[in-house]
């Protein structure tokens, strides 16, 4: 992958609305440089990476601020050793004022032409370095199929310097124009990969601390491997014209970290707590129709031993509101894991 061609840079049209959501259109991507400012985007890095070492996820043998990996630590989203620490980290109050920030909801309104809403829900991203035995690289995917509600924007932001090799974003520039793409059971966002050949052109790049992608809910992305010693941080928010629909699920916390009070529990300040409630939002509900695909191919798949499963499987013990599915779907990953294990 390192020899894919830069993103085009929209930075120098940052101020001009209509030129940047003629380019959206166009490309299904944006890359802006400083888009938020590096000593913002630091202090958070500074922030999670504190919790990340507090959590064992570092090797104590280096600064903390170097970020390296501790590779025995190594674990994923949504397992239970990766969300003991994960919840800390997801609740920083700093990085929930990032993603709220007065020059990225400029950037949506000059795009939106009325004010822009950040979806509540977001997600923050540690991806421990690829290894032997570990792979945590996000999958080819568009993000319609787990965002629902009408058209929004994802922003990904690297918590500080992202170069190609530590795992930086990359996207099919022209791919949204295809609209919403056949996928299979995979290890990819939401336990789902496309399974068919990817419109466009793959372009990625070298990003500093504060630069920005933004992209379109059809656009299709994927991350390039983490192959540094350290631990990438990031996070994706997503952003809509607030007079448009918002399907349910990214009213709430992410996954797994409770309520709206207990995030707040731990904020010094209440300034951005619960900030959507003045736009009034339309909330929707989620369209579950692409997550039931799945979960029927999944089931099958590891009924017949298919550790490819597992993934999606994952997904439904953690997220799925059917008891009786996340205990078929608990029990289906014990059996592949005893098989894994030679039980
Ligand atoms: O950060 C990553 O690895 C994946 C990000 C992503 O898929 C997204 O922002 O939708």
């Amino acid at each position: 992958m390192s020899e894919l061609p830069d993103f085009l840079d929209s930075t120098d049209i940052f101020d001009d609305g209509p030129a940047l959501k003629q380019r959206l259109e166009d490309d299904g991507y944006l890359f802006v440089r400083g888009l938020l400012p590096a000593d913002a985007v630091l202090k958070v890095r500074q922030r999670l990476l504190q919790k990340a070492a507090q959590g064992g996820w570092l090797d104590g043998a280096h600064p903390t601020e170097d970020g390296i990996a501790d590779p025995t630590a190594a674990c994923k989203d949504p397992e239970d050793r990766y969300m003991q620490v994960f919840r800390s980290l997801w609740a920083d109050e700093a990085l929930h004022r990032l993603r709220t920030h007065p020059r990225v909801l400029g950037f949506f309104e000059r795009i939106f032409g009325e004010p822009a809403l950040a979806h509540p829900m977001f997600v923050q991203r540690n991806i421990f370095p690829q290894r032997e035995g570990f792979d945590f690289t996000t999958g080819i995917h568009q993000d319609k199929v787990h965002i629902g509600g009408a058209t929004n924007h994802a922003l990904w932001v690297p918590l500080g310097d992202c170069p190609r090799d530590k795992g930086a974003l990359a996207v099919a520039a022209t791919s949204h124009r295809a609209g919403i793409l056949e996928t299979k059971v995979g290890s990819g966002a939401g336990g789902m990969d496309i399974c068919v050949d990817i419109p466009g052109q793959w372009v990625t790049g070298a990003f500093k601390a504060g630069d920005a992608l933004i992209f379109s809910d059809t656009t299709v992305h994927r991350a390039l491997p983490n192959r540094t010693n350290q631990i990438r941080q990031s996070f994706d928010a997503r952003y809509q014209p607030a007079s448009q629909a918002i399907a349910e699920t990214n009213m709430l916390p992410y996954s797994g970290c409770g309520t709206w009070d207990e995030v707040y529990a731990g904020w010094q300040s209440t300034d951005q707590q619960y900030y959507w409630r003045a736009l009034n939002p339309k909330v929707v509900d989620f369209d579950t129709s692409h997550y039931e695909r799945r979960d029927r191919m999944a089931f099958d798949m590891a009924e017949q031993g298919d550790a490819g499963a597992r993934d999606a499987l994952l997904r439904i013990v953690q997220r799925d509101h059917n008891p009786a599915k996340r205990a078929r779907a608990e029990q289906l990953v014990r059996v592949l894991d005893g098989a894994a294990a030679g039980d």
